[in-house]
């Protein structure tokens, strides 16, 4: 059982390159529905999370990752929104229908931020070491 063939190396080659990593044992061609096909961006250790602007909501409302990790939030409403943090220290522009912002945590702590054009929207990023 020990013999991989060159086929099954480089499927399993490709589902590491696309990042499938959710350890499923068989390889399959399945694409991640749910994923959006953002740009895999270079830059060892972190990790990625990712937050959807939806009916006039951050969801998840709160995520917990690590610190280095790069969030990335996409807008799905029509509607234009940002990602403000609270203390000012960054917001993204106006994000139209289906555009990203990022945002890469280097400290650990706990984020909260808002939409500046509906301020009832309000998410938080905790980060932790
Ligand atoms: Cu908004």
């Amino acid at each position: 059982m020990s013999r991989i063939s060159p086929v099954t190396g480089l499927i399993v080659a490709a589902a590491l390159a696309l990042g499938a990593c959710s350890g499923g044992s068989t390889p399959t061609a399945a694409p991640p529905s749910a994923a959006p096909a953002s740009a895999a961006g270079g830059g060892g250790g972190g990790t990625a999370s990712a937050v959807t602007i939806q009916n006039f909501a951050f969801n998840p409302p709160t995520i917990s990752v690590k610190v280095g990790t790069k969030v990335t939030w996409t807008n799905q409403d029509s509607t234009g929104h940002t990602v403000t943090f609270d203390t000012g220290s960054d917001t993204s522009d106006t994000l139209a229908n289906a555009a990203t912002y990022d945002h890469t945590f280097a400290t650990a702590g706990s984020f909260t931020y808002h939409c500046k054009i509906h301020p009832t929207m309000k998410g938080t990023v905790t980060v932790t070491q």
